[in-house]
């Protein structure tokens, strides 16, 4: 039996994307997987095949984490079997527009930060002290390259990962004496629906974004997220930055042909 076997996760925004393929990889480990998202009837598909996968067990709620008082009720309601949670991965987050700062609509700042640093934090205050009490735990939160390197029409999704990296570092050093580990798994491009949401439903934009570019899978960044999660407990892995082999960093490509 692995590491992570009958562990309990619980992993936000897994309707699409990494968050689903990272409940797939962790039910592939036989862990219990607790699944969320803002669109619940996304999650039943899922939670047949993460039953199918090898799953301990599976619940699926909705959630929206920009919501805080419904972060804090939903958490708290959650059936008494999954309230301990031993791994949180904090994947929800989204990406709006492509602008100059100056030109955006604030609709998009507000969107984007209060999922992806708003929504973190709500589902971390949630989570996190039940870890403290019980002397064990790990936050895996979802970084990005963008947060290490501004890019030209990003900067406020860009800001809202390097606020990721900070508050991951500072959650590190907050829970210094304690079990409970964090990670902060930063990946570059990644073909999900990441673009096809930036552009509102814009396909065609959004496939120009990996074109002649083999991009990372959502699969590889859920290797990452159960390798850092399955190390032994004294091992804390602080960050994988990681991009597919055409990429250097926020800003260098290789696109073939
Ligand atoms: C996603 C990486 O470079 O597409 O966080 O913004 S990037």
């Amino acid at each position: 039996m692995g590491y992570l076997s009958g562990k309990t996760v619980l992993v936000t925004g897994a309707s699409s994307g990494i968050g689903r393929a990272t409940a797939i990889a962790f039910a592939r480990e036989g862990a219990r997987v607790a699944v969320c998202a803002r669109r619940e009837d996304r999650l039943k598909d899922l939670e047949t095949e993460l039953t199918e996968a090898g799953a301990a067990g599976v619940h699926t709620f909705s959630l929206d984490v920009s919501q805080r008082s419904a972060v804090e009720q939903t958490l708290k309601a959650l059936p008494e079997e999954w309230r301990a949670i031993d791994v949180l991965v904090n994947n929800a987050g989204l990406s709006r527009g492509l602008m100059k700062v100056y030109e955006d609509d604030p609709q998009n700042w507000e969107e984007m930060i209060d999922t992806n640093v708003k929504g973190l934090l709500y589902v971390t205050r949630a989570i996190v002290p039940g870890m403290v009490e019980r002397g064990s735990g790990h936050v895996v939160n979802m970084g990005s390259t963008a947060g290490y390197m501004t890019y030209a029409n990003g900067a406020v999704y860009c800001a809202t990962k390097a606020a990721e990296k900070a508050i991951s570092e500072g959650l590190k050093i907050d829970l210094m004496g304690t079990a409970v580990r964090v990670t902060s798994i930063d990946p570059g491009m990644v073909e999900t629906e990441f673009s096809e949401i930036r552009f509102r439903g814009d396909k065609e934009r959004a496939a120009k974004v990996y074109q002649n570019i083999t991009p990372l899978k959502p699969e590889d960044v859920a290797d990452a997220i159960v390798w850092a999660a399955s190390r032994p407990p004294h091992v804390n892995i602080h960050t994988v930055v990681m991009t597919t082999i055409d990429q250097a960093n926020s800003v260098v490509f290789h696109r073939h042909g």
